[in-house]
């Protein structure tokens, strides 16, 4: 009874904002305000307990928050609500005005839902009802103690039109236009995770021109199917992409020919990435050739000074003929 009294105190302060004018409209944004589950992904053994946010982020200066609302439902078979209190972005933004806020929530472990709202508490005349300003940017508006009950997952999904926040312009009450994030539990976490773990070339000094064959190994570590760009570089500079789709647990070679027709001649690390829409391990998915190199040398750099010493040795012997008219392999000879 308690629980429903205070419902209808807190629609009642929403609605009457200003007595006479109680219009509500809509604001109109850029970029609009994002109510969301902080994380976005939960995880807890069956027995558990774990926390979640209802964050809101992207509150505008001139549409402040006063009042919000939401439902957000469950797989109650999965997890249970055991607390919702209040979060400190209304409460702070009201108490820099000297203002206070009503803060209620209701917990359905039968059918799986809990509803939450908060609003700053107005005062009566003589002084003026709201402060100037709400509360503006991003912050945590409620936190709720949930219990894992089994094996499974679950949406923590705000319910369509029953998440609102408001603001006040002008003695109107003004619903702010958002959009919303859903959470998710799920134990056992199932993750995406797929790794470079090996990287081989073959030959490893080349002759600009040459095909210098890479054999990049990659790995599906994670729990789901993945399509995964495979992609090599020399330096900075990438030399090509492959994709390729990986099952559950599957590792694969992907094979590339490096044509290094337009290389400059240098000593390159050759680098392997492993690209794929969502990876929670970002730590194996680059992997360097960090014990071996791969030289681009210089066309004719090996022959240009045996070239060279033969020309002089054959104009050596030429000056010496000229000079003693010995024959020019003689004179070599006799060196
Ligand atoms: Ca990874």
């Amino acid at each position: 009874m308690r629980k429903k009294t205070l419902w209808i105190i807190f629609v009642l302060i929403l609605i009457c904002t200003t007595i006479g004018n109680m219009s509500v409209g809509t604001a109109s944004v850029s970029s609009p305000p994002v109510m969301s589950i902080d994380p976005a992904t939960s995880t807890a053994a069956p027995g558990e307990t774990f926390t979640i946010n209802v964050t809101v982020a992207d509150i505008a200066e001139n549409d402040s928050l006063y009042g919000w609302e939401a439902e957000i439902s469950f797989n109650p078979d999965i997890v249970n609500v055991t607390r919702v209190t209040s979060g400190p972005f209304l409460r702070d933004a009201a108490a820099t005005y000297g203002y206070t806020t009503i803060f209620v929530k209701t917990i359905d472990n039968v059918n799986g839902s809990f509803k939450v709202g908060e609003s700053i508490f107005p005062k009566f005349p003589p002084d003026d009802p709201y402060p100037p300003v709400g509360a503006t940017g991003n912050g945590t508006l409620a936190t709720i103690t949930l219990t894992a009950k089994a094996e499974g997952s679950t949406l923590l999904h705000f319910e369509e039109n029953q998440h609102k926040l408001f603001t006040i312009k002008l003695d109107n009450l003004i619903e702010i236009t958002h959009d919303v994030t859903d959470g998710l539990f799920e134990y056992p976490l199932r993750v995406h995770d797929v790794a470079v773990t090996n990287i081989t070339a073959n030959p490893k000094t080349a002759l600009p021109g040459e095909i210098i064959f890479i054999n990049v190994t990659v790995e599906n570590q994670g729990d789901f199917s993945e399509n995964v760009s495979v992609t090599i570089s020399y330096d900075a500079t990438d030399i090509e992409t492959s994709n390729a789709t990986l099952s559950i647990g599957e590792s694969r070679i992907v094979q590339f020919n490096w044509d290094t027709t337009d290389v400059t001649p240098g000593t390159y690390n050759i680098t392997a990435r492993a690209t794929v829409a969502v990876d929670d391990d970002q730590t194996d998915n680059i992997r360097s050739s960090e014990t071996w190199v791969i030289d681009v040398i210089p066309e004719f750099s090996t022959l240009l000074p045996l070239m060279l010493l033969l020309a002089a040795m054959a104009v050596f012997a030429l000056l010496l003929k000229r000079r003693t008219g010995a024959k020019p392999v003689d004179a070599y000879l006799n060196l």
